[in-house]
């Protein structure tokens, strides 16, 4: 099942302006920055609090234009773009929310953030929202 908020996602026009933003106006410190080619994103980890335990927000640049996230931009508008769940075995739960009637939207998981595994629910069948699903790597 679910374990914890793992992040909140939010898409933004421009990472760097984004980053200095958060760190200027909220204080959050950028643990992790990634680009992500297979989703089409770079990618920030905004650490909330002192430590890991107080959650991220993942802040999303789109890497080209037929990207999810400039899609979403192109849509919405900046703004939060998924809300994202820490669990424990990610094959598990997604079998488990399939038999729940939810669409996932990879038969299979693929690498997210620092080598996790991420899957996502289709938001029509969430009430709206994007939710993604992370198996973070074993830490060894
Ligand atoms: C689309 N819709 C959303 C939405 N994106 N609603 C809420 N939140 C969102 N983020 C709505 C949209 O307004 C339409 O509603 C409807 O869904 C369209 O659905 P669609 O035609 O099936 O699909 P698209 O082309 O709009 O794409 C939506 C999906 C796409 C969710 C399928 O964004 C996707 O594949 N996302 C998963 C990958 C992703 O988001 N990667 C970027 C983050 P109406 O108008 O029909 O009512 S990468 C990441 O998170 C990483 C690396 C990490 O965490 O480690």
């Amino acid at each position: 099942g679910l374990l914890r908020i793992d992040h909140v996602g939010v898409a933004v026009p421009d990472l760097d302006e984004a980053i200095d933003f958060y760190q200027r106006t909220f204080g959050m410190t950028c643990v992790h920055v990634e680009e992500n080619e297979e989703q089409g994103v770079r990618e920030a980890m905004m650490q909330v609090g002192p430590t890991r335990e107080g959650g991220c927000v993942q802040l999303l640049a789109a890497l080209r234009p037929d990207s999810a996230i400039a899609k979403f931009l192109d849509r919405s508008g900046p703004g939060v773009q998924q809300v994202a769940y820490t669990v424990a075995d990610i094959d598990a739960t997604c079998a488990a929310l399939a038999e729940r009637g939810v669409r996932l939207l990879y038969e299979a998981p693929k690498t997210g953030t620092a080598h996790s595994r991420i899957n996502f629910v289709h938001p029509k069948d969430a009430g709206g929202v994007l939710v993604e699903l992370v198996e973070p790597a074993k830490s060894s």
